[in-house]
């Protein structure tokens, strides 16, 4: 099974690419920031709990989100594999993820990190706020999410470079050129493995 990480600052493009990742590859696509939008909207318990946190620009507690990647897991064994989209976004998110993964024996096959940079993250996620009304899409927030990344998030690419399965992609440009920027590194990943 190939399980796919999809890593990067909030706007560098994740749920951008996993959509043509997605398709191009047939993978199962799931993203946890849209996964707790939706549950925001149906105003569920757990959408309830998730949205003081989302809309503040912090990071929602490592076991809610866990419980919900398990169960996903879990409900999908048959996929060819999955793209990771937004998770995990934690040390101890990762941590929990190889375990269960171990339990089952399969295994995080990439990580593929979209690099952008601050000045170009903001403009995109303030256009972005301004045409669908995001509540975490405006310059305050945003800000505490860069800080959250920075802290929270970024310790990542050490443990996965630790892993020897962290990749960087250039994600400035147009998405196309960096759509095929991704298909070369993943293309060469299942060449090596024929
Ligand atoms: P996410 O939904 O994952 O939010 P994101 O990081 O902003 O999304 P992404 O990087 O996918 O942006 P996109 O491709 O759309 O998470 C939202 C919140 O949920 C988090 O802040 C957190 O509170 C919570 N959450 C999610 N996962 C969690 C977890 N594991 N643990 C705890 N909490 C969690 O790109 C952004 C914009 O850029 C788009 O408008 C797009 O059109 C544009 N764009 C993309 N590529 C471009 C390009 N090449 N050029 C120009 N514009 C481009």
């Amino acid at each position: 099974m190939f399980n796919l990480v999809l890593f990067g600052p909030p706007g560098s493009g994740k749920g951008t690419h996993a959509i043509r990742i997605k398709e191009k590859y047939n993978l199962f696509h799931f993203s946890t920031g849209e996964y707790l939008r939706a549950e925001i909207n149906n105003k569920t318990e757990l959408g309830l709990r998730a949205k003081e946190f989302i809309n503040k620009g912090n990071l929602v507690p490592d076991d809610l989100v866990f419980e919900i990647i398990e169960s996903l897991i879990e409900k999908h064994k048959g996929v060819n594999g999955f793209i990771l989209d937004g998770f995990p976004r934690t040390i101890i998110q990762a941590e929990q993820l190889d375990k269960a993964q171990t339990k089952i024996n399969e295994s995080v096959s990439m990580v593929l990190s979209l690099v952008v940079d601050e000045d170009e993250l903001m403009k995109r996620l303030i256009k972005r706020g301004e045409e669908t009304g995001r509540h975490d899409d405006n310059e305050a927030i945003i800000k505490r999410r860069f800080d959250v990344y920075n802290r929270q998030t970024s310790p990542l690419i050490e443990y996965y470079k630790n892993q020897d399965k962290y990749y960087e992609i250039y994600g400035l440009g147009s998405v196309d050129s960096i759509f095929g920027r991704i298909t070369n590194i993943i293309d060469a990943y299942f060449a090596n493995i024929k």
